[in-house]
């Protein structure tokens, strides 16, 4: 299934302007074609590319560079017409915490990422492992103020004006381990809210984390992750739906904002907040079930796969609810908040769907953090 969504929005908007200029109206005057063909030509590009935008891996292209193919020239692009904008985050009930790498950063190593949980530590280049504090997520909230959803993510530093990456929310809402949107920001150019570089993508057919979710499986490219594309820089069948600004007063605060509509108005559920500056492909998620550990590469210096290599320049965090209570076990949620310093040679047991593995810190997605001798 491809943008079906969008595609529905845009298609019949083609069709009748196709049906208006296909009547060659008598008296039309010659400019008025030529501006009439343009119009059209511009409509069947928006079309084109919305509908093949998933099958080559496109969107990370467009998400890289907002300013140019993420935002269609003019005339190509039509005007986008507001009618609400989110206001101040507020009710921020729901928060998590993640490890900042900040530390280990001269050491060009970090703690507490599990490729095999889908649970990632990589605010670093492949390779030398630099350190980018902007990727770096160490805190995160989300409320609900009708009709927003409003998400703010904390990060070491902020982002540089030229920044390349990519902020944003998934949510999953049937609390399976698969999520099932993924809101997804181009990191914004000032505190004033704009979906200009912001997609919301759906997995319609439920196969984000393949057969198994939070856990890696064999890679196959039958898969396709978040498939539909239901809004991208204002287009959709709501041109509000989803927004981003720097937080006026924290510029290492990324601000999102969504409509409940664009999830169908549910309000319990699972998130966990990413950053992500190279691979930004929503068709590869769950990227444990994508990528092989060999190819992606670990931060951890005691690793043998050590360092990072396809699977870079990116953070994600544990998953904590929003409008209900945790029991515990519910997928990749977020354990406890503090993170205990092991000691020498000793790791902690993290658990994730019935299978353990000595981590060397307690992730906060790991309740309880049983210690363990390290491998
Ligand atoms: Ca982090
Ligand atoms: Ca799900
Ligand atoms: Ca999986
Ligand atoms: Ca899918």
């Amino acid at each position: 299934m491809v943008d079906t969504r969008l595609t529905r929005f845009l298609l019949p908007l083609a069709l009748l302007l196709t049906a208006v200029l296909a009547c060659n109206i008598p008296g039309i005057a010659p400019k008025e074609n030529i501006e009439a063909t343009e119009t059209m030509g511009a409509l069947e590009t928006i079309v084109a590319e919305t509908m093949g935008a998933n099958e080559g891996g496109q969107i990370d292209q467009a998400l890289e560079s907002p300013t140019d193919t993420l935002i269609p020239s003019e005339p190509t692009r039509p005007a986008i017409v507001h009618e609400m904008r989110p206001e101040e985050p507020v009710a921020l009930l729901s928060e998590l915490t993640d490890l900042s790498s900040q530390l280990l950063a001269d050491e060009h190593r970090a703690i507490g990422d599990s490729f095999t949980l889908n649970l990632y530590e990589r605010p670093f280049t492949a390779g030398k492992m630099d350190y980018i504090p902007h990727l770096d997520i160490v805190y995160a909230e989300l409320g609900l103020s009708a009709p927003w959803f409003y998400v703010v993510i904390h990060l070491e530093e902020a982002p540089p004006p030229d920044a390349m990456a990519t902020y944003g929310v998934e949510i999953d809402l049937d609390l399976d381990g698969r999520g099932d949107w993924l809101i997804m920001a181009a990191s914004p150019p000032s505190s004033e809210w704009t979906t200009d570089g912001v997609r919301a993508m759906h997995d319609a057919n439920d196969d984000v984390g393949g057969p198994t979710p939070l856990r890696p499986d064999i890679p196959n490219q039958e898969r396709d992750g978040y498939d539909d594309r239901v809004f991208d820089n204002g287009l959709g069948s709501d041109p509000d739906a989803a927004w981003v600004r720097l937080d006026p007063a924290h510029p290492d605060r990324i601000q999102l904002a969504f409509k409940s509509e664009l999830i169908d108005s549910d309000v319990e559920f699972l998130w966990g907040v990413w950053s992500d500056a190279n691979v930004k492909k929503p068709i590869w998620f769950d990227y444990h079930d994508h990528f092989t550990i060999e190819q992606a590469g670990d931060p951890a210096i005691i690793s043998g796969e050590y360092p990072l290599k396809d699977l870079a320049w990116m953070d994600n965090t544990c998953r904590w609810a929003f409008g209900f209570t945790p029991v515990g076990y519910e997928p990749g949620l977020c354990g406890s908040t503090s993170l205990p310093t092991p000691e020498p040679n000793m790791g902690y047991l993290v658990c994730v769907l019935g299978i353990c593995t000595c981590q060397p810190a307690c992730p906060p997605r790991a309740q309880p953090c049983t210690p363990c001798e390290l491998p």
